[in-house]
């Protein structure tokens, strides 16, 4: 079995059952005028995750390990949004609004889609989705099983929502999951360094945590 020099011990997985998953590397996160921005962020420290990742997309699709995307995205009539996720806070702009790149986190506009460095090839299971996990109201579930996957690379934004939702989901269904640490990223350092301190703490108790050089170096053609 490969086995990836991860924390807090070795991670091993076997042949043909690992998938990588990349959450929610969209526009309306990553690129000014979207969600993140119109909630005071700084898009430029998830911008910078987009060459790691896109190298390690690259490995995994040499190496035949299925990658999985998700977005977090509403239906054009906003029927899958609680007014408890719409109406939260004060954002500049609020989900469903008209914004630079469309219409916030509605699926089918501009800054809904994923960034292009990382944009899906044709086969692989882009999956949107309503909520912060990617369990929740979606054919994540199914994706992971037509890929036959026990074990799951975890990447994408934000580190301490999307990601560790899904992370914390797909470990309780039994997936054995890493997290990518240069290959995720938060708009609060502190909350990207929690996390990867929590998920990997308690012997693995979420899973553990590994570069993209460490993972892309296990992975042959
Ligand atoms: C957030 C996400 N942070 N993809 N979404 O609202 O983490």
């Amino acid at each position: 079995m490969p086995v990836v020099p991860a924390q807090p011990f070795d991670y091993s997985f076997p042949e043909g059952r690992l998938a990588l998953v990349v959450i929610d590397m969209q526009r309306d996160f990553v690129e000014p005028g979207g969600f993140g921005e119109s909630l005071g962020n700084d898009v430029t420290r998830l911008q910078a995750i987009v060459p790691a990742l896109q190298r390690l997309v690259t490995a995994c699709r040499e190496a035949g390990v299925p990658v999985i995307h998700t977005r977090e995205c509403h239906r054009a009539d906003l029927s899958d949004l609680p007014p408890a996720k719409r109406d939260r806070g004060d954002p500049a702009l609020r989900i469903g609004d008209p914004g630079p790149m469309g219409r916030i986190l509605v699926a089918g506009e501009p800054g809904a889609e994923i960034v292009p460095a990382l944009a899906p090839l044709p086969g692989e299971a882009v999956i949107d989705k309503p909520g912060k996990g990617a369990f929740y109201a979606t054919a994540f579930a199914d994706a992971l099983e037509a890929a036959n996957a026990s074990h799951l690379l975890m990447t994408g934004v934000t580190t301490e929502v999307c990601v560790q939702t899904t992370m914390r989901e797909a470990n309780d269904r039994g997936y054995e999951c890493l997290l990518v640490e240069d290959c995720t990223e938060s708009y609060f350092p502190e909350f990207k360094a929690a996390t990867l301190e929590m998920v990997r703490a308690q012997g693995a108790i979420v899973g553990w945590t590994a570069t993209s050089d460490q993972v892309i170096e296990v992975l042959s053609p």
